[in-house]
């Protein structure tokens, strides 16, 4: 492998989100469901104590050379209660932002990434329409308060992720296995989304793909790939292609969100409310078709030998990061990765992991696809969701029952700062972390 350089002005960044880093999100649905619920049997508690440790992080981003930050705001820390905005929890934001900020890094704000307050949850969560003007009053909150700060706003986080866990499989709070309930879901969710464009652009100026406003959402896809050129395999591999990605990039661009998650009616002001798109790439699903349920997709993953597993057991393969571009290229805006990276307790395969997949990126922009910027999932381990502390993502180390909540660089971020301070892959970094 070559030397690899990046545009000019590319973002390099970690991407984050608040429930699971902040520690002690109080009021909202997830602390409320955790209990019990949690790999490990620990809840999600103080996470990384980032609601008070953010000046320290910062300030390793900084030294590391990042030059952008994911970052969520919780609602239910913002509006514990219905209409009662919290001055103290805005501060922080704005104290938080305003250090990045100082600090010469750019913000995406992710506005909603999964966690709802509990007096929402309770009034039905996202299949009551309501919630749609509840998170616009909070997204106008927002703006007016902290609008000043993000260059890129991420209105949702993974909505399929959220649908499929929440409302199919029924892993996450609420629970419920529905399609019915998650087509409800997922329509409100982009009426959410549409809405949040149309406040963030009428309070913040009209967008602009090249000066910002940027908005968009955070699309997790996957790499879809039959096990067999057999007829039935193909298919189920296709379906879930268009079912789980391309509907979403569908919907966006006309408005109108095809079958499983949608119902092929047009939702109002949808078509075109983003002048970014964010990509959310972890892995390649190879597939037979299997008759076994649409919580499992119908289908079983069969995976070639010498297929890489990460310690989530899923497979590695970077090349599915470069389909994936390729496929959102169609929307003709601006890409940033809004998260890669893999669950390595040890960092024995993450460092040739980002290098493999920012080679497949870097292939991408060569293919013609407008990436600019790469957001690193993630900072430090945090809380995996329902898999809570045993999953480790971090560039840094971090172990909740650590009394110091003390963050232990791994080799990779050392890696990933020499790659974002030389804007690129050298020749050295090459020989020195991908010689085994
Ligand atoms: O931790 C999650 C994140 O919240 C959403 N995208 C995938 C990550 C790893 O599972």
């Amino acid at each position: 492998m070559n030397s690899l350089s990046f545009p000019e002005d590319f973002l390099w960044g970690v991407a984050t989100s608040g429930h699971q880093i902040e520690g002690n999100n109080t009021a909202s649905d997830w602390w409320a469901w955790e209990p019990g619920k949690i790999e490990g049997g620990l809840t999600s508690g103080r996470a990384c104590d980032s609601w008070n440790r953010y000046e320290e992080d910062y300030a390793t981003m900084q030294s590391m050379g990042l030059n952008a930050y994911r970052m969520g705001i919780e609602w239910a820390r913002v509006e514990p209660r219905p209409s009662m905005w919290d001055d103290e929890a805005f501060a922080r934001y704005e104290a938080m932002m305003e250090s990045l900020s100082e600090k010469g890094i750019a913000i995406c704000l992710t506005l909603y990434h999964w966690v709802l307050p509990k007096w929402v949850a309770d009034q039905g969560g996202w299949e009551n329409p309501a919630t749609c003007d509840a998170f616009l009053r909070f997204t106008e909150e927002v703006v007016t308060r902290l609008g000043k700060y993000p260059l890129l706003w991420c209105t949702l986080n993974e909505p399929n992720v959220y649908t499929m866990f929440s409302y199919v499989t029924g892993e996450f709070p609420p629970e419920k296995r529905s399609l019915k309930a998650a087509r409800t879901v997922t329509r409100h969710l982009l009426t959410a989304h549409s809405g949040a464009y149309s406040i963030i652009t009428d309070s913040l100026g009209g967008s602009d793909k090249h000066k910002g406003p940027l908005i968009g959402i955070a699309h997790n896809m996957t790499d879809f790939v039959p096990a067999s050129p057999g007829r039935l395999d193909r298919a189920i591999s296709q379906y879930q292609a268009r079912a789980w990605n391309s509907s979403y990039i569908k919907a966006l661009a006309t408005g109108v969100m095809p079958r499983p998650f949608g119902n092929g009616k047009p939702i109002p002001d949808l078509a075109g409310s983003f002048n970014y798109i964010g990509l959310n790439y972890y892995s390649r699903r190879t597939v037979v078709f299997r008759l076994n349920g649409i919580s499992n997709g119908f289908s079983k993953e069969v995976y070639p030998e010498g297929t890489r597993f990460n310690d989530f057991g899923w497979a590695i393969c970077p090349e599915g990061i470069y389909n994936c571009l390729l496929e959102l290229g169609v929307l003709k805006v601006p890409v940033y990765i809004t998260e890669n990276g893999t669950a390595d307790a040890k960092d024995t395969i993450r460092p040739r992991y980002i290098i493999e997949h920012l080679r497949e990126v870097r292939r991408a922009i060569g293919s013609g696809v407008d990436v600019r910027g790469y957001f690193h999932w993630t900072f430090q381990d945090n809380f995996e969701w329902r898999a809570g502390y045993t999953q480790k993502f971090g560039l840094f180390g971090l172990g909740p029952a650590d009394p110091e909540l003390e963050r232990t660089p791994r080799r990779s971020a050392e890696m990933y700062a020499r790659i974002a301070r030389a804007n690129g892959i050298t020749e050295d970094i090459i020989k020195e972390y991908l010689r085994e």
